[in-house]
């Protein structure tokens, strides 16, 4: 609770709860933190979400915006999620591994999000939430969005042997499995270690170098892109339930619209930054035939074994709700 609204509220006490200041008093205020640079593509899904809660709820919901990496280190924030520390987070599944293993796992979904809230996917996975989390996903933003090899030296074929490369546990089995030194760090810590030659590249999306200025040390971007990004708003459960009917309202129809509007967005947005690219000089090196199929296959494989090894029981379910048929 803020202290503004303890204030409010001793003083709607102190005024014999006032009708006026009773509304007023009733108004929520959720904790909000990104776990991505403020103002860059994956955050702006969620600020504008935030935009919208606020406008639509105002006098009855609203979002403090705490900020991102700034105010919490990205890894740090599943569990204060968790712990209720914040109540609503942007957020991807790699960055939560530490509270449950199983939320990396989102990165291999084939099929959409909307087909998974209806084949039953969608709720196993949010069974898991509850359980280790005690929290749920109100929104997936980028769902049809690769991820790339982004490098300072050449390859030719799949194969990264004597190459150090920058991961999260999104790419830490395939990079291994390509036979990569592998290296995790938050993305604000990646500027740096290309700048200083610590590492030879790093996995990311297709969209979002530019915001973070790693196209001035990057060379190569290597395609097919692989997996499928995952950036969501997930909420703390307890923080839910406190909510009235028509304040959850409020946030699910907003959440609803961002999931289903950032399709168009993130088509938009990937489709740019690889003609920036281009103009940038950064150059493609596209496997095809053979090795093409082995670098996917090799990717979709090590991470299902990592993800089966960590949860035997969930993971061989996720692979069957999540993969294509
Ligand atoms: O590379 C990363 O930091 C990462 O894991 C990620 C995941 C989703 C979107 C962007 C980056």
């Amino acid at each position: 609770m803020s202290a503004r609204r303890i204030a409010m509220g001793a003083a709607v006490a102190a005024a014999g709860l006032g009708w006026a200041g009773l509304a007023f008093a009733q108004e929520v205020v959720l904790r909000g933190i990104t776990s991505f640079a403020e103002k860059t593509i994956n955050s702006r899904g969620f600020e504008g979400f935030i935009d919208k809660v606020n406008e639509t709820g105002k006098g009855k919901i609203r979002i403090n915006y705490i900020g991102g990496p700034k105010a919490m280190p990205p890894f740090e924030v599943g569990k204060a999620l968790q712990g209720g520390v914040v109540d609503i987070a942007n957020v991807t599944g790699a960055f939560y591994t530490n509270v449950f293993p199983e939320s990396d796992a989102w990165k291999l979904t084939q099929n959409s999000m909307a087909e998974l809230r209806k084949n039953g996917g969608f709720d196993y996975m949010m069974g898991i939430y509850k359980e280790k989390m005690n929290a749920m996903m109100l929104a997936r933003q980028f769902q049809n969005t690769p991820f790339h090899i982004y490098l300072t030296k050449p390859i030719t074929k799949p194969d990264l042997t004597g190459l150090k490369l920058r991961i999260t546990p999104v790419y830490r089995e395939f990079f291994s499995a390509l036979g990569a030194t592998v290296v995790q760090t938050a993305p604000g810590e990646v500027y740096t270690a290309l700048e200083r030659g610590v590492v030879d590249g790093y996995g990311w999306p297709t969209a979002g170098i530019f915001d973070l200025g790693w196209h001035e040390k990057t060379k190569f971007r290597v395609d097919p892109g692989f997996y499928r990004a995952e950036v969501s708003v997930v909420v703390n459960l307890t923080s839910w339930n406190k909510l009235n009917d028509e304040q959850k309202k409020i946030i699910a129809d907003a959440a609803a619209e961002l999931e289903n509007g950032f399709q168009a967005v993130e088509a938009k947005e990937n489709a740019a930054d690889i003609e920036k690219m281009k103009a940038a000089g950064i150059q493609t090196i596209e496997f095809k035939g053979a090795d093409a199929d082995k670098y996917l296959k090799t990717a979709y494989d090590a991470a299902w074994d990592g993800i089966i090894k960590q949860s035997p029981v969930h993971g061989p379910k996720l692979r069957e709700f999540f993969s294509a048929k």
